[in-house]
């Protein structure tokens, strides 16, 4: 018998998968409800949500430590008729400019419990800090950048409540720098909190966004109703 591959975690945090899916046509809902099973372990968290728009049908945010077992429900998802239309590999983090927030916070941005309650919808989408010349996020001080995150998180605390954000590393890992997870209240309470942060000197000069994508978070069974599959 060959050795079971040992797993491969992250030395802190969890690794994140947001897996993007289209249906196929022998999709398998049993087969399906039995992936996310095995796949949300105890350890491991999946959330499922249905997708509005051409990008996917339904979604999953896995959430673990070890990227086998991601890799596994992805592998499961496939085999039960579900095609990746789109994909984020990502890792938690506590930003190098969170240094001052409570122990508590910096834990739950390490290991948070998802999804939140009361907050069914779901944006996605992936951002870097630019390299341009002239415009190098990277070549600004520190003290510099720590004084534009500073604001940043100051008016990102005021969708406290309505906005739950997930902000994960994907340096070296994916194309861009970071995935951008927001559950909200209401599909407004996104909108408004993207639109907000845009002004925001550290967006408005050194963001740049990849493709957004817009879903409904639910139970599975819920999900799978709302898409079809049954
Ligand atoms: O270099 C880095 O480490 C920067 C990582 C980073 C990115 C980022 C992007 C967004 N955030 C958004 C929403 C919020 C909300 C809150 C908030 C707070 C922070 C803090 C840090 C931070 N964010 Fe951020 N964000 C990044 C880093 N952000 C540091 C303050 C410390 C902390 O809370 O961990 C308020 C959270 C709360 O207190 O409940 C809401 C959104 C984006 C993407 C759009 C944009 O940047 O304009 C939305 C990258």
């Amino acid at each position: 018998m060959p050795e079971p591959q040992q797993p491969v975690v992250p030395s802190e945090g969890l690794a994140v998968l947001h897996l993007f899916c289209r249906l196929r046509p022998h999709a398998d809902r049993e087969a399906v409800t039995v992936a996310v099973k095995q796949g949300g372990d105890g350890e491991h968290q999946v959330v499922p949500f249905s997708v509005l728009g051409h990008k996917a049908d339904l979604g999953f945010l896995a959430i673990g430590p070890d990227l086998r077992q991601l890799r596994r429900l992805q592998r499961d998802l496939q085999a039960a008729g579900l095609e990746i239309a789109d994909s984020y590999v990502s890792l938690t983090e506590v930003s190098e400019y969170a240094k001052e927030v409570p122990e508590r916070a910096k834990r739950e941005r390490l290991y948070p419990t998802l999804p939140p309650d009361g907050m069914p919808a779901l944006c996605f989408y992936p951002m870097s800090k630019r390299r341009n010349v002239g415009q190098n996020w990277y070549t600004l001080p520190y003290d510099q950048r720590l004084e534009l995150m500073y604001d940043h998180g100051k008016s990102g605390r005021a969708f406290a409540g309505r906005v739950l954000q997930l902000v994960t590393g994907s340096t070296g890992l994916d194309d861009f720098e970071w995935a951008v997870t927001l559950f909200g209240v209401h599909p407004d309470d996104l909108k408004e909190c993207v639109h907000t942060m845009r002004f925001d000197a550290g967006s408005a000069l050194y963001a740049d966004f990849g493709p957004f994508t817009t879903g409904l978070v639910a139970p599975l069974d819920e999900v799978l109703d709302e898409v079809g599959l049954t």
